[in-house]
């Protein structure tokens, strides 16, 4: 039988990339495996909700490509909110090109993604050299990225081979490469992070492809180690309210799961 390790445990294991083990640390700390999908318009309404569910989430997840109004200054002060709340951020940004391309829409453009967020995710379509691109600017940086292994998405060809090509691709690059998108754990290795999107306290979707499946489900059956949450905490209510119950409900998995 396995030993299941603690997210304290994990944060120390020997070959643990710095920035997986922050999480896994800030994970343990905060008594959070919540990740917060913030899909609103305006960086105003962004920051109000980093700073209001800051203590409950131990990751921020952002699509910066859908604010209206994105400036430096907002940046500046997310990252702001992100030590004042000790969490982490994510850009869901979902690179797929050429080594090259990924390396300029990291680094450059008008979102600089590099210089604020610090995690990222990729499609492993290309191949070996999207994680090159960007990690030629994320490494020295200090910054990570996540492989998208499977979606929650119905139909997703994100599956079989496509998934244990994903791992592999991980498991050559990590040095990078700190986890994946998936819906169910991919990899025995501890030192890895799986993070899994369409989670709702009630299993569904929407009209347009998104499956839900509830934390208890994701984390104590599928092995998963963070939650994330978009529309079961934005059109709740009581926002705070709905992020703590996604916390607890996701932490009480947790401690079942370690069998506490
Ligand atoms: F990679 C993926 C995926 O497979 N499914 C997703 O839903 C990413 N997502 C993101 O998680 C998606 O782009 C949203 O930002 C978020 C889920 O939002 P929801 O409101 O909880 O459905």
């Amino acid at each position: 039988q396995n030993v299941e390790l603690s997210y304290a445990d994990r944060a120390k294991l020997p070959n643990v990339h710095p920035l997986a083990s922050k999480l896994l640390k800030i994970m343990a700390e905060k008594q959070s495996n919540l990740c917060v999908s913030v899909d609103v318009t305006s960086s105003e309404e962004l920051l109000q909700l980093a700073d209001t569910l800051g203590p409950k989430m131990c990751v921020l997840k952002t699509h910066v490509d859908i604010l209206k109004d994105y400036t430096v200054a907002f940046s500046q002060k997310l990252q702001a909110l992100a030590e004042n709340h000790n969490f982490l951020i994510f850009e869901d940004r979902k690179f797929a090109d050429i080594g090259n391309t990924v390396k300029h829409q990291y680094e450059g453009g008008l979102y600089q993604i590099s210089s604020w967020s610090h995690i990222v995710n990729a499609h492993v379509v290309p191949g070996p050299g999207v994680v090159k691109g960007l990690g030629s600017v994320g490494k020295p940086l200090g910054r990570g990225c996540l492989l998208i292994a499977q979606m929650s998405s119905q139909g997703s060809l994100a599956t079989g081979e496509y998934t244990k090509a994903a791992v592999k691709m991980a498991e050559e690059q990590s040095d990078f490469v700190i986890g994946f998108i998936c819906g169910s754990k991919v990899t025995k290795r501890p030192d890895f992070i799986h993070m899994t999107p369409g989670v709702q306290m009630k299993a569904g979707g929407d009209v347009l492809g998104q499956q839900y499946t509830t934390p208890e489900e994701v984390i104590c059956n599928k092995g998963s180690d963070v939650i994330i949450v978009g529309r079961g905490i934005l059109e709740a209510p009581e926002r705070l309210k709905a992020a703590e119950a996604y916390r607890k409900s996701g932490w009480e998995a947790y401690t079942k799961r370690l069998g506490q």
